[in-house]
């Protein structure tokens, strides 16, 4: 297939644009920045709320899909959530219609339904229930998705991804975790189902503690492989986890009746802890998803980098199931950290 990919340098794009090229996919990026080198089939530079630029985008290239990343994945103002979330599934959707492309997968997120109590699984037939104008937004770009496929036939598939992550950092990523390999598995699927109008899907690994059904993203294909249960026992118990684990958006939906804590207290990390290592874990390096500074906003390219540094558990010893001797640190810096720095 001849796919563009939206928000192609942010954190999901570096995954997905490197693994449909390898499966055989043609893959045009595009961004509000330059290539991080990826992409064999181009690259596009250009805002997405940019209706005009959009359509440029698409038209310079045959195309048989898009997959929409792009959007601020972080809570702002209405306004600005509008934008970022529909105009930009707007812009795409008209194009698609202009040049004749037949389907988008698109980013939403689990933030649609947020304010969902946790506990039974919550189908993709659960009334919308957004935590914040960020999941407002995904629910209105849904809805777009929802009028195109019926005004014009398009096939739009609208997976609601829960928290895309190298690896399990909180415990409420043990039931909202999509690994990097899921994703891709879950983007592939998405762009191979057959027919499937607007259908929505849970974008989550298979994690034991899952608050979300998979049978929908099953019936179209996406076979989670992963399981957030395996870091169970190295993730540490954190003040606001029962707050996160009370509604399914975490700490999204922490403002108002029935929130037992404000956004702001509830997503504030912790003072990370210094310690000295165990010699009997090992040490990974992975950049940090949010900022330190405004953990509402995702980390974006030109940031400041800032890496978390967390000792583990060997993988191995965890899939055995043994109990780690110690509890993994995290250490923040405020400088990037490579591998071959540690000692
Ligand atoms: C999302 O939809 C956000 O884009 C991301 O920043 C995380 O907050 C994630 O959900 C989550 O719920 O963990």
């Amino acid at each position: 297939m001849q796919i563009l990919v939206s928000g192609a340098a942010g954190s999901i794009g570096q995954a997905i644009v490197p693994a449909l090229t390898a499966a055989g996919h043609g893959v045009t990026g595009l961004d509000l920045v330059e290539t991080p080198g990826h992409a064999d089939g181009g690259w596009h530079v250009a805002d997405c709320t940019d209706a005009d630029a959009v359509l440029d985008a698409v038209a310079a290239q045959p195309l048989d899909a898009v997959v929409h990343l792009a959007g601020n994945p972080a809570e702002a103002s209405l306004p600005d959530s509008l934008a970022s979330h529909v105009l930009t599934t707007a812009a795409l959707l008209d194009a698609m219609v202009t040049h004749g492309v037949g389907r988008l997968v698109y980013a939403s997120s689990n933030h649609a339904v947020g304010r969902t109590p946790a506990g039974e699984l919550v189908g993709t037939d659960a009334a919308p229930r957004p935590d914040t104008y960020y999941g407002v937004s995904k629910i209105a770009a849904e809805a777009l998705m929802q009028l195109f496929a019926d005004r014009h036939g398009i096939d739009a598939v609208a997976c609601r991804i829960g928290s895309f992550l190298p690896e399990p950092v909180h415990r409420r990523h043990l039931a909202t975790w999509l690994s990097p390999d899921d994703c891709v598995r879950m983007v592939e699927a998405a762009l191979a189902a057959p027919a499937p109008g607007f259908a929505t899907l849970y974008g989550i690994s298979a994690n034991t503690r899952a608050w979300w059904d998979l049978a929908p993203g099953r019936a179209l294909g996406y076979h989670p492989q992963d399981d957030a249960e395996a870091w169970a026992a190295l993730l540490p118990q954190r003040p606001e986890d029962d707050f996160e684990a009370s509604m399914v958006g975490g700490p999204f939906a922490g403002e108002g009746p029935g929130a037992r804590r404000s956004t702001e207290s509830a997503s504030r990390p912790e003072p990370f802890a210094q310690s000295a290592p165990a010699p009997a874990h090992h040490r990974v390096v992975v950049p940090a998803q949010h900022r330190l500074d405004r953990p509402q906003q995702r980390c974006r390219p030109g940031d400041p980098e800032i890496h978390l540094l967390l000792e583990v558990e060997p993988r191995a010893a965890v899939r055995r199931g043994q109990q780690p001797a110690h509890p993994p640190v995290e250490v923040a810096t405020d400088r990037g950290l490579q591998a071959a720095d540690l000692p």
